[in-house]
């Protein structure tokens, strides 16, 4: 069935059950952002000294650290990356969603985030976003996690057999480019998801409810960061869609090369898995050598960044030079920087110029001599600020309202505010990460419940060249805070406008191409290469590792009944 598309207007008509179910994708993460956002707020202000105890409402450090991490990096992640798909499956195949499967999917993420949520608001899952053994949480956070990671497979699962009708009805076509995109993020969520399932089906929970007495550490934690790391590309890659699909539109421009597109997308399904070991560097019990393979496919994962770099700094210059900018830089003003009618230039354009930092700070932590020095200090918190904090965080609110509007059809109103939004924030930011990552390089531990000890010149713990950047963390995340506000005070005022256009018409900026698309016989336009040479490195990389870790079994963590969370120090 061919869903309705209005050729004339160029939309499409997402099904009255189907709107609401998007609507609540988009709202209910933004929602739990107010309470993500303010612990991260309160995690630097402790930092810097201005409040002397993170436990305002009562939570502890880890506990408001859990909810900061959790709420921002996995579930306001998840919800956004199944609503996108969700609205760019229907837009570009023309095809409605099938009602029970997104039904399913929806129920299942928002029930088992509602699930995760009670442990942690009640003090038993106290583990932060990375989760993995000594700390042990409630099994309902446990089960709540895989309920929401379920619920986003089904999502995937039900596109499947609209791409099935679309390749049958277009035939020899290439996939449209944003299908691409989403198609291969969510084939990197659910390959790198299924370790994750491992451990947390057959270690955690049975851990957790006391049927197994002991969990071996090593393994648990190689099977976390055999997620840990797609799960970043499985944060940026639907930035990645609308930088090449949108963006060049957005920017008055065309997509400089949709082959490049299509060969970045492709080198990340098959790098971003095989490279999880560079979160372990400092971890005994791997031959080196599957340390330095693994460093060496993480340079390789920078590879499509480098190349969306040039590619979509391509895109733009033509677009500056077709709004009348000439010379070498003349363009780069013409770009619309402030236009208030088209605000998804400002959320781009800000994340793509913090991940400019963002990336070449991951090329640090991944040259194995300099991770030495930074592992476990400020600067890895720098980094992914600049990342998750940065491109992927300022597509999900540009977009998250966009997609708001076209499915209420109430206007964004606020415009100008919305605008400045992405530009405070990447202000905040340029003050907060340099300023962690500094402390770092000066020894500032990456988390800290050491209360203000450090800060007190009368403490023996005292570091006097820790004030300034400690200081300078707390004036960026300030300033972020405030550009949260800001963009709360849009939100609150697009809900409480009227509606003014059509209700559930989808309508995404598509950018024509300046070169043509890739020739269908290319090696591009094929996917099932790819994804064996992907599986082939996976078992390649992890399979030794596994082995080794698997066998280090004297790392296990013991099941202690009487303290359902006993490996945490919270100071009172
Ligand atoms: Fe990372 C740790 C290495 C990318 C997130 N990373 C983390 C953690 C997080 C994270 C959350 O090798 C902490 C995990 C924890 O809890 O312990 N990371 C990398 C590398 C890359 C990288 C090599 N990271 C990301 C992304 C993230 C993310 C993306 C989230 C979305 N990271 C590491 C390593 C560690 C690590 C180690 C472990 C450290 C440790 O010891 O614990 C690369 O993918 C980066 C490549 C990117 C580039 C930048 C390209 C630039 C672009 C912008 C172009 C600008 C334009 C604007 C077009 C090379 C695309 C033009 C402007 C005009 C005006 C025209």
């Amino acid at each position: 069935m061919t869903g309705p598309m209005n050729p004339t207007k160029n939309t499409f008509s997402v099904a009255p059950l189907s709107r609401v179910l998007m609507i609540i994708e988009v709202v209910l993460p933004i929602a739990l952002l107010v309470l993500g956002i303010y612990h991260g707020f309160l995690q630097a202000l402790y930092r810097a000294g201005v409040i002397q105890s993170s436990s305002f409402m009562g939570l502890g450090y880890y506990q408001g650290l859990t909810l900061h991490g959790v709420v921002n990096a996995i579930v306001l992640t998840t919800f956004f990356g199944v609503a996108l798909g969700n609205g760019i499956m229907q837009y570009y195949l023309r095809k409605p969603l099938i009602p029970w499967v997104h039904a399913a999917s929806t129920g299942l993420m928002v029930g088992g985030t509602l699930i995760a949520a009670v442990p942690m608001l009640v003090g038993l899952a106290d583990v932060l976003y990375t989760f993995y053994p000594p700390l042990r949480a409630h099994p309902a956070f446990y089960i709540g996690a895989t309920l929401l990671v379920v619920g986003s497979w089904v999502a995937f699962f039900g596109w499947l057999p609209l791409l099935q009708r679309w390749i049958r009805e277009n035939p020899g076509m290439p996939l449209p480019l944003a299908v691409l995109g989403m198609l291969i993020t969510f084939l990197i969520w659910f390959l790198c998801t299924i370790p994750l399932a491992i451990e947390v089906l057959f270690m955690l929970i049975p851990w957790s409810l006391g049927w197994i007495d002991t969990i071996n550490i090593p393994l648990a934690r190689t099977l976390f960061w055999f997620f840990g790391h797609p799960l970043v590309y499985f944060w940026l890659l639907p930035a990645y869609v609308i930088y090449y699909v949108m963006l060049p539109k957005v920017a008055g421009g065309k997509l400089y090369s949709p082959y490049a597109a299509r060969l970045a997308f492709l080198l990340f399904l098959v790098l971003s898995i095989p490279v999880g070991l560079h979160h372990q560097y400092t971890e005994p019990g791997f031959d080196r050598v599957w340390k330095a393979l693994h460093a060496l496919l993480t340079f390789g994962v920078a590879i499509p960044s480098f190349m969306t770099a040039f590619t979509v700094s391509a895109s733009l210059e033509y677009a500056g030079v077709q709004r009348g900018g000439r010379g070498l830089f003349g363009w780069i003003g013409k770009l619309p920087w402030l236009d208030a009618n088209r605000p998804l230039f400002a959320y781009s354009i800000a994340g793509l110029l913090i991940f400019v930092f963002g990336g070449i700070t991951g090329l640090v932590n991944a040259s194995y001599n300099m991770n030495q020095t930074i592992h476990n200090t400020g600067f890895i918190s720098g980094h992914f600020h600049m990342t998750v904090g940065g491109p992927v965080f300022l597509i999900i609110l540009g977009m998250s309202l966009e997609l708001f509007s076209q499915l209420t059809g109430k206007p964004i109103r606020g415009r100008g505010w919305n605008v400045a939004v992405p530009y405070l924030w990447m202000l905040g930011l340029f003050i907060f990460s340099p300023a962690m990552m500094y402390g770092g390089l000066l020894g500032q531990p990456r988390r800290t419940n050491m209360g203000l000890s450090y800060l007190d010149p009368s403490s023996p713990h005292f570091r006097a060249d820790w004030v300034p950047t400690a200081l300078l963390t707390g004036i960026g995340a300030a300033i972020m805070t405030l550009a949260f506000v800001i963009y709360l005070g849009v939100w609150i005022a697009t809900i409480a406008g009227a509606v003014r256009h059509s209700v559930g018409e989808l309508s995404f900026p598509t950018a024509e191409y300046v070169h043509g698309d890739a020739p269908t016989t290319s090696v591009v336009a094929r996917l099932r290469p790819w994804l064996v040479i992907a599986l082939l490195l996976i078992l390649v990389s992890y399979w030794v590792p596994l082995q080794q870790a698997f066998r280090a079994s004297e790392g296990a963590a013991p099941y202690a009944p009487d303290n359902p969370v006993p490996l945490i120090q919270v100071e009172k």
